[in-house]
């Protein structure tokens, strides 16, 4: 019952097109358990019938962005070697259309990663090493890079829900990865 609201408190956090950060992590063979996070919720999926497959997929909201920069922190342990999926996404409202999803958007920067490794996660001078997660493809609305903001150094990217940006990133059993990123709402 708890994990029912829960879910419902979030999909209507995430429909009122309130900036929340978030970062996705799903893996095809480990266990993702949640460790630690300084700021907002980090738990498994719950719309798997699968438990086994709800177990290999996390989601950290890092809650509203601010139009200044934030940092924030969370944890995971894998049960076994292998690779796991990073995403960079984000919210969305409801289209003032009444069909499919507009984007609202959040500014990410500075990504470290112990535990682990990931690539170009400073985005100074573009998105090298990320794919685009898009819904509906090419005609998808697309994440972008945004040369002239940054928060250590300028360059940095902006998501959304259905417009993210994906790597993979290799774990180690029983390993802890522990992520920090830098995070604004965009103006
Ligand atoms: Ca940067």
């Amino acid at each position: 019952m708890k994990k029912m609201i829960l879910a419902a408190a979030i999909a209507s956090f995430f429909g009122l097109g309130v900036q929340a950060a978030r970062i996705d992590l799903g893996s095809t063979d480990a266990k993702l358990a949640p460790g630690t996070n300084t700021v907002g919720t980090l738990s498994n999926a719950t719309w798997n019938s699968d438990p086994e497959k709800n177990a290999k997929y996390l989601i950290f909201n890092a809650g509203e962005a601010l139009p200044e920069w934030q940092e924030a922190e969370f944890s995971f342990k894998p049960d076994k070697d292998g690779e796991v999926t990073f995403n960079l996404l984000g919210p969305w409202k409801k289209s003032s259309t009444g069909e499919g999803l507009d984007p609202v958007w959040v500014v990410y920067d500075d990504i470290t990663v112990t535990g682990s490794t990931i690539k170009n996660g400073t985005f100074d001078t573009g998105m090298e090493s990320w794919n685009k997660t898009v819904k509906g493809g090419d005609l998808g609305i697309q994440p972008e890079h945004i040369l002239a903001t940054g928060h250590s150094k300028p360059g940095s990217v902006k998501c959304w829900h259905d417009g993210g940006l994906a790597q993979k990133i290799p774990v180690k059993m029983g390993q802890t990865v522990t992520v920090k990123f830098w995070y604004k709402s965009e103006k």
